[in-house]
């Protein structure tokens, strides 16, 4: 039994101060962990209203059940554990499809909270799909079905960039200040993405209804970017049975590690709760720290998943138990990543991953490496490529790291893991990822097929005949000699 240090929650939101669009287990232990320590301070105007847009109404009414109230599982190591009870939420919403249908009055109650001059903010945490843009080129997808249906509709919004315009929309005509939009999800420049996605939708809209709201959003609305840090493993049965044991009977608990980041970019023209008293850093460029996250821990995490569930290994901290695995990353971040990054001030690169591989090897948490490989086309860019194509750009290229992870990646699509067992690949683009699978007669015609999606790799890494040689050269190790033995060959080369 570990020993549980408990944070009871003392005071309670006055009012609605921010909008959250993506209820998921991250949002619940980070960005809600940080408002109740505001909260706690005597910030009460910082309410959360939090929303799922697609998924897990279950969660919702779960919630609300609780009139929001739910804890949070901070595991050290597997002795020590904080638990934290959170009152930050004081409304749940879900505006996805519940049982076919869409639940009208949430959609609603979530529209009038996007023009209340009270909310002056809202947050996202929608996962890198969510914002329904291309990843290589970061252009919206008119194509996406969510964006169609948006555009038919536009005053009944279904996805975030919808949601967003609509809600600014109403507070022009409304005459209320815009809120800030704050992206906290896993991509470049977070801010500029969903702001580019906002704008181009806006205009669409506008050219249907002779409009010019893109160009008041374009002067007005302030969107900061951000870098968000914290290992939240997707909530499963044996973690609620680790719970229940530990006194927690909560539907909705989360279960996390301790370590937790925030870095903004302070740009709330409407202003903002105190965040730096807790932690966060507040900054005037986030990019060095986005980039140096992006690539060196998640960068990280995606070779661990795709090198992982291709080796056998089920979780995290039991591919980091493994030498070869360890070495591979411990290779990739010093050799491949640190070299491409702008540091930001202060930081030493060794420390740094030094201290990713103690978190990745917390062996309290069961973080899966299934979860960590869904969405790969819409992580690969931002997590290796970019740093390839500097790689590339440079004397002597480091990339064979990457190109295994490619591979790998690439044998993972075809849906059967290193333990023979099938399973549907969870991606936006599964359906072009397997004709291409389909399709491809050799594995040289594989290769290429798979790096010719332009929406991924851009054209000039896949027609650089260096990185594409080298993940060919990965994947053939891997066909004939299994994947253990192609990671083996990796690490003594
Ligand atoms: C992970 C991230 O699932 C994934 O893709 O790499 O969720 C990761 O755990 C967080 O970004 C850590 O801050």
């Amino acid at each position: 039994m570990p020993e549980v240090e408990h944070f009871e929650a003392e005071a309670a939101p006055e009012r609605i101060g921010i909008v959250h669009l993506g209820l998921g287990a991250f949002h619940r232990a980070h960005q809600a962990v940080y408002l109740q320590h505001c909260l706690e301070a005597g910030q009460r105007e910082w309410g959360l209203c939090s929303v799922n847009l697609r998924a897990n109404h279950a969660l919702v009414t779960g919630l609300r059940a609780q009139q929001g109230r739910y804890h949070v599982a901070e595991y050290r190591d597997r002795e020590h554990v904080t638990l934290r009870e959170i009152t930050a939420i004081c409304e749940a919403l879900f505006t996805g499809r519940g049982a076919g249908e869409v639940v009208p009055d949430d959609l609603s109650v979530l529209l009038e909270r996007l023009e209340a001059p009270s909310t002056r903010i809202v947050t996202l945490t929608v996962t890198e799909k969510g914002y329904c843009l291309s990843p290589a080129s970061g252009r919206l997808r008119f194509d996406d079905p969510t964006i169609a249906e948006d555009l038919e509709t536009p005053e009944q919004p279904r996805s975030a960039p919808g949601l967003l315009v609509e809600g600014l929309r109403r507070r022009r005509a409304a005459g209320v200040v815009p809120f800030a939009v704050l992206s906290c999800d896993n991509m470049p420049s977070n801010g500029r993405r969903v702001r580019a996605a906002v704008i181009e939708l806006a205009q669409r809209l506008d050219e249907q209804r002779g409009d010019d709201l893109a160009d008041w959003i374009a002067r007005e609305v302030a969107f900061p970017s951000s870098m968000v840090d914290r290992i939240v493993p997707a909530m499963d049965e044996r973690a609620h049975r680790e719970l229940a044991g530990l006194g927690v009977d909560d539907p909705a608990a989360v279960t996390c590690e301790v370590y937790s980041q925030w870095v903004i970019e302070d740009d709330f023209p409407a202003g903002r709760p105190d965040w730096a008293a807790f932690g966060v850093e507040m900054v005037a460029d986030v990019t060095p720290f986005e980039t140096m996250k992006l690539r060196m821990l998640n960068g990280s995490h995606s070779l661990l998943a795709y090198v992982g569930v291709m080796a056998g290994f089920e979780t995290v901290s039991e591919a980091v138990a493994d030498p070869a695995m360890a070495a591979l990353i411990h290779g990739y971040m010093h050799d491949e990543a640190a070299p491409t990054l702008t540091l930001p001030v202060g930081v030493d690169p060794a420390a740094y991953a030094e201290r990713l591989l103690v978190r990745f090897s917390n062996d309290s948490l069961h973080h899966r490496l299934q979860q960590i490989a869904m969405d790969g086309s819409q992580k690969l860019p931002q997590r290796w490529l970019h740093g390839a194509r500097c790689q590339l750009a440079g004397e002597r290229p480091r990339i064979a790291a990457v190109a295994l992870g490619v591979a790998a990646w690439i044998r993972y699509t075809a849906g059967r893991d290193g333990r023979g067992e099938l399973f549907e690949p969870s991606d936006p683009l599964v359906v072009t990822l397997q004709a291409r699978h389909r399709q491809s007669t050799s594995l040289a015609s594989l290769v290429t097929a798979m790096l010719g999606i332009t929406e991924i790799f851009p054209v000039e890494l896949a027609d650089d005949a260096r990185f594409y040689g080298a993940v060919l050269e990965a994947l053939d190790r891997i066909d004939r000699y299994g994947m253990a033995a192609a990671l083996q060959y990796h690490v003594e080369q």
